[in-house]
């Protein structure tokens, strides 16, 4: 049973990733955020449920869909819509933008534009686990369309040859900008291909966090123990186009009404309030706090600095930082 105060927290978590990604996409509309932007609007319980089952120190690496994964972490709301901004307040500075969130404080190692690009800095992450012999483990999220991806195959196989701690987490929404994943995959339930490298797959409702959080508990637990690496698919729908430019014609009505119904936020709520977990009033409250912290975060992006002329020649090469023993 999951601790209800975390059940709690998870759905605050999901809810908060929802409101700011709604309040993203108004102010790219207005044209205040530039640059490509990526939605995980629909997705958000794998995020909640398999970052909300790991240690704080556990490194996490990401794709360009990487809003939720780095709220999910802790990241900080104010510093997030600044870095969407291009201030220079964001986590970033304002030079990585929606695609290239990086907490290196968290552990988080951020996003990156190349499909299936964080992959093999997983697999390197966890061989510095390995290596250092600390009780960590990476989880590396990507797409099913990575999953084709040449470098996807080697960084699975590697990882496995040397029982690497790694957690693989597929998020498999089914599409790949407009394609559809049995278009571009030989198998399109992506758990199955863990087999072709002898290590464990698991296939997960990712419209339901309890359900991820509890398959991620369990993964982890072997995973920590010293078991290799595994594979999660979960099965999950981005409710918006591929990126904010993307109006998703590809993709039939009835399909996303389809997938709109399976909701993971109203979902935990009913379960929340239907197992007395908690109250309709606790839920309303966290309602108000999150559309306030949104807001905050609004005021703070619009208020900051851009970054100076000067910084442009900052941060170019990496500085090892003091408390990250990856560096
Ligand atoms: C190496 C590489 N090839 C192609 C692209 C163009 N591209 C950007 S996103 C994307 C689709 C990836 O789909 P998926 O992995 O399923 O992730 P999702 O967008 O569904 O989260 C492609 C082909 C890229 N960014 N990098
Ligand atoms: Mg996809």
């Amino acid at each position: 049973m999951i601790p209800a105060a975390d059940q709690v927290e998870m759905y605050r978590l999901m809810l908060l990733i929802r409101r700011l990604e709604e309040r993203v996409a108004e102010m790219y509309s207005e044209q205040r955020i530039g640059g490509f932007t990526h939605l995980y609007i629909g997705q958000e319980a794998v995020a909640v449920g398999a970052i909300t089952a790991l240690n704080h120190d556990d490194p996490v690496i990401d794709t360009y869909r990487d809003h939720g994964h780095f709220l999910a972490r802790g990241g900080d709301p104010r510093r997030f819509m600044a870095e969407l901004f291009g201030k220079a307040t964001g986590i970033c500075r304002g030079k990585g933008g929606s695609m290239h969130l990086a907490d290196v404080e968290r552990y988080f190692y951020g996003g990156t534009g190349i499909v299936g690009g964080s992959i093999p800095i997983a697999v390197g992450l966890a061989l510095a686990c390995q290596y250092r012999g600390d009780d960590r483990i990476v989880v590396c999220f990507f797409g099913d369309g990575a999953t084709n991806q040449g470098v996807w195959h080697e960084a699975l196989n590697f990882a496995k040859l040397w029982s690497l701690p790694v957690i693989f987490i597929c998020e498999n929404n089914f599409y790949g900008i407009g394609t559809d994943v049995r278009l571009s995959s030989s198998l399109s339930e992506v758990h199955k291909k863990a087999s072709g490298y002898g290590m464990p797959g698991f296939r997960v409702d990712g419209m339901d966090v309890l359900a991820v959080r509890q398959l991620c508990e369990e993964v982890v637990k072997t995973v920590r123990g010293g078991a290799g690496p595994v594979l999660i698919e979960a099965v999950c729908y981005r409710y918006q186009g591929h990126s904010m430019t993307d109006p998703g014609r590809y993709r039939a009505r009835a399909e996303e009404e389809l997938w709109r119904k399976r909701d993971p936020i109203p979902r935990l709520a009913k379960s929340l309030v239907g197992d007395a977990i908690t109250t309709d009033e606790r839920l309303h409250e966290i309602e108000r706090e999150i559309e306030a912290a949104t807001e905050d975060a609004v005021a703070f992006a619009e208020s900051s600095p851009d970054p100076s002329p000067e910084s442009l020649y900052e941060d170019v090469h990496s500085e090892r930082h003091p408390g990250d023993p990856h560096a």
